[in-house]
């Protein structure tokens, strides 16, 4: 039973009045959603509204429906706790329960964005060539024209829909940690769309009235704990069923290309940039690949949570080797941008203790972010006749995390981790004749790149394996750091 409604948290509220109806569609109620663009549009304060699309569970959506669509932001910090009510939500569905009720959701003709956070393996690409995987089983069964259930599925036949009944512009806006994640998103849209069996006529209608900007969102939000739940009753006086921990810092920089409107993200502090991929590549390489180092040698260490991890003297050391002299030589800065101060802000909020961010939660579906975050660098250096050390034992500290090796145990938060890959990479490792067959294969299945024809690179993970599950994964760092 929860008590929580506009009346009893009004003071915590950060929208006066409800917004004035459904301006936007958002796939994907997680936590990160919540306290990232719900905030923004809050703080906005110009009325829209967004139904919120959870994918599966119906957890977070029944709580929010019972509490008139609302629910706390718990920010969390070594100094201090706050607690606030975006107040945006005009309701949730659940997708899986009833397909049929997003695609009418997207489709109305009062929504003017369909934003989406349904993390990286919601897209259904296909990891070679970036395209569309059109064998996979749910592309499969939304082509044969059966009610769409992935989420591409949905937002394609919403498209076609609108072309048809009433032609209204509307804006695709992807907040998940992709790079050129609008560019991505419509070039699988018109892939659904052009996989039709007559063809779509709604092709041409989509290149002319929709818009696919790209973004860079950064906020670090864990999953809600019980003692999170404690801590907004202490803050609000009312019980929240479905609270979220955020840290203080935020983030979000895109391209201001909207084909219907928006609201005015702004005021929440929003940058509107025509360096989107610059900004998108600083934060995938300096804070999410980082961000994994800590998290799978943090693991096989023994940590729960990355600023346990981080305070660990040879992860530190570990993961500003791999910032500074692997990642940030790959990248190009925006104009104008301080990256001393964005490097310390990273070890800062890795720090937050307050937050408790798990190493098991940032470790887990390695097979689809690490795709994202470690080839590209590794190429680029490889090319210049250096070896990526770091990126290498990245990679090495991760299957050693969620493959079966024998005789090797990772320990409790590495078997914690959740991959979608864990089975396919334990069948590998069953057929492999020996750790270096084990780590070509599944470099050349998850990355599918040209990084996994390396013989050198692969080699390098595979000594680096060897060492962890031989002498542990301190010996591992210690060779990371001399070589
Ligand atoms: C993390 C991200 O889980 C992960 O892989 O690196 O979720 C990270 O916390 C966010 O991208 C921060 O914006």
């Amino acid at each position: 039973m929860s008590d929580l409604n506009r009346a009893s948290v009004s003071r915590q509220l950060l929208t006066a009045r409800p917004p004035a109806g459904t301006g936007i569609v958002h796939l994907g109620l997680g936590n990160f959603h919540r306290a990232h663009q719900a905030v923004y549009t809050a703080q906005a304060g110009d009325g829209w509204g967004i139904l919120g699309v959870a994918s599966r569970s119906a957890t977070v959506a029944d709580a929010m429906n019972s509490q008139d669509g609302l629910y706390s932001v718990l920010e969390l910090s070594p100094g201090g706790s706050s607690i606030s009510v975006p107040g945006v939500h005009t309701g949730a569905i659940v997708a899986a329960g009833n397909p049929a009720a997003v695609v009418d959701a997207i489709a109305a003709e009062d929504t003017r964005i369909v934003s989406m956070t349904v993390t990286e393996h919601g897209y259904c690409m296909d990891p070679s060539t970036h395209r569309l995987a059109l064998d996979h089983p749910g592309i499969v069964a939304d082509l044969s024209g059966a009610t769409p259930r992935t989420v591409i599925g949905q937002i394609a036949r919403a498209l076609e829909r609108r072309a048809e009944m009433h032609g209204a512009p509307i804006t695709v806006l992807n907040c998940d940690n992709m790079q050129s994640n609008g560019t991505q998103t419509r070039r699988l849209v018109l892939e659904f769309l052009q996989g039709t069996r007559q063809g779509s006529k709604a092709e041409s209608w989509v290149a002319e009235n929709v818009a696919f900007p790209n973004s860079m969102v950064d906020r670090i939000v864990p999953a809600t704990t019980d003692a999170d739940r404690a801590a907004a009753y202490e803050l609000l006086g009312v019980h929240d069923l479905s609270p979220v921990p955020a840290e203080p810092f935020t983030m979000w920089v895109m391209e201001d290309r909207f084909a219907a409107g928006r609201p005015s993200w702004e005021r929440g502090g929003a940058v509107f940039s025509d360096e989107v991929e610059a900004y998108e590549l600083l934060k995938l390489r300096l804070l999410n690949g980082t961000h994994s180092l800590i998290a799978y040698l943090g693991a096989l260490d023994g940590h729960a949570t990355i600023p346990e991890a981080r305070a660990t003297g040879f992860i530190e050391s570990a993961a500003r080797a791999v910032l500074e002299d692997e990642y940030l030589p790959t990248i190009t800065l925006p104009r104008d941008f301080d990256v001393d101060a964005y490097i310390a802000s990273l070890f800062e909020r890795w720090s937050n203790d307050a937050l408790g961010h798990r190493t098991q939660q940032v470790g887990s579906d390695g097979s689809v972010k690490l795709p994202q975050r470690i080839p590209a660098p590794a190429l680029q250096l490889l090319r210049q006749g250096v070896m990526p050390e770091h990126l290498a034992l990245t990679c090495a500290a991760w299957l050693c995390c969620v493959v079966p090796l024998s005789g090797f145990d990772p320990g409790p938060h590495a078997r914690a981790m959740v991959d979608p890959a864990r089975e396919r990479l334990g069948a590998l490792a069953a057929q492999s004749r020996s750790t270096e067959d084990l780590v070509r294969s599944a470099i050349g299945q998850v990355f599918a790149t040209e990084l996994a024809e390396s013989n050198d690179f692969a080699r390098r993970v595979s000594d680096y394996v060897a060492v962890i599950t031989r002498d542990g994964v301190r010996a591992a760092a210690r060779e990371a750091a001399r070589s």
